[in-house]
């Protein structure tokens, strides 16, 4: 048995969505730190380009989006469950609501100048600069819009009554009652607005919300060792990837299982990852590729947000 490597960095949300699901479920993990701007050699040897963060490794096996990491956590540990039975449609929904548009609205508030400012104030100008530039380079050829801050400012309101409106109507301290992936997809973007005093009121002033936060943030991170991204590609090169899901291949736009593609993210960081197609399922799609550093990997996507295109 493999262990799970995540390669994140301490301040990104969407990192810290993955670190409380493996908190929820009470799993041990090693922890790769990443830098949080291109380039990220050790990273994209295990993704091929794929340069978003978090990222999952089990061997040689590696899990790109938390969407798809929650599932791949979901068939590692079956309780307590991130999807429960009755409840899947919901919290994808949800889940998928909050990283984006909850998320696109987060962004817009936490990169406004006063927020930055504090952010900032302690990290030099040069590492400001590029950050800039590394974030502006990562929306580009996406999908994705920035939310001009009057905008985000104006529709929080309708964001947060709602999610107000629904801790207080549902039976049990979670959005749908017992926790679930949707928790975790809402949390992380809150979790980012406490970063400074400038956007925390943006949560605190929703006093259920804060308090539902609070218990979600409870069942902090699991049980972590560090590891070198070295090593992470040590076990990459010396692992031999899972066994492919055994479902049908399904590609309605006529791709073929071993033709050779490249997948990438629709929205933003589109880095296409170039490799043979072995797996279409309902979910995920399962490219192969060989890495001079890494060895033989399968790069997993989730199938919703990513494309395909014949290379
Ligand atoms: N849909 C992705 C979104 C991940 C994402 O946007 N991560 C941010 C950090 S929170 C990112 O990659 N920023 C650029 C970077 O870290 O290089 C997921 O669910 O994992």
């Amino acid at each position: 048995m493999h262990e799970l490597i995540l390669h994140h960095y301490p301040t990104s949300p969407f990192a810290e969505k993955a670190r409380l699901m493996l908190g929820f479920k009470q799993l041990s993990w090693r922890s790769v730190m990443i830098p949080p701007v291109m380039p990220k050699p050790d990273l994209t040897a295990l993704t091929g380009g794929y340069r978003k963060t978090p990222v999952l490794q089990i061997g040689a096996d590696i899990y790109c989006d938390t969407a798809l990491i929650a599932r791949r956590l979901e068939a590692e540990k079956a309780t307590p469950a991130l999807f429960p039975e009755g409840q899947e449609f919901n919290v994808g929904l949800l889940s998928q609501w909050a990283d984006s548009v909850l998320f696109q609205h987060v962004v817009a508030l936490v990169f406004q100048p006063e927020s930055m400012a504090l952010r900032f104030a302690k990290v030099p100008p040069e590492f400001a600069k590029a950050f800039a530039a590394d974030r502006s380079a990562l929306f580009s050829g996406g999908s994705a819009t920035r939310l001009p801050l009057e905008q985000a400012k104006h529709q929080w309101p309708a964001l947060m009554g709602a999610l107000q409106y629904q801790l207080r109507r549902e039976q049990g301290d979670f959005l749908f009652g017992e926790p679930s992936h949707a928790d975790f997809s809402v949390a992380h973007c809150l979790w980012f607005l406490r970063g400074t005093p400038v956007t925390s009121p943006l949560v605190d002033d929703y006093p259920e919300v804060a308090a539902w936060l609070a218990r979600v943030l409870g069942f902090g991170h699991g049980s972590l060792s560090e590891m070198s991204s070295e090593q992470a590609i040590a076990v990459a090169r010396e692992a031999t990837p899972a066994a492919l899901p055994d479902e049908a291949f399904v590609d309605p736009n006529g791709f073929a299982a071993g033709q050779a593609v490249s997948i990438a993210a629709v929205d933003y960081g589109v880095d296409p990852v170039r490799g043979e197609l072995l797996h279409a399922g309902r979910d995920e799609l399962i490219l192969r590729r060989e890495d001079e550093r890494a060895g033989i990997v399968h790069v997993h996507f989730p199938r919703l947000g990513f494309r395909i295109e014949a290379r």
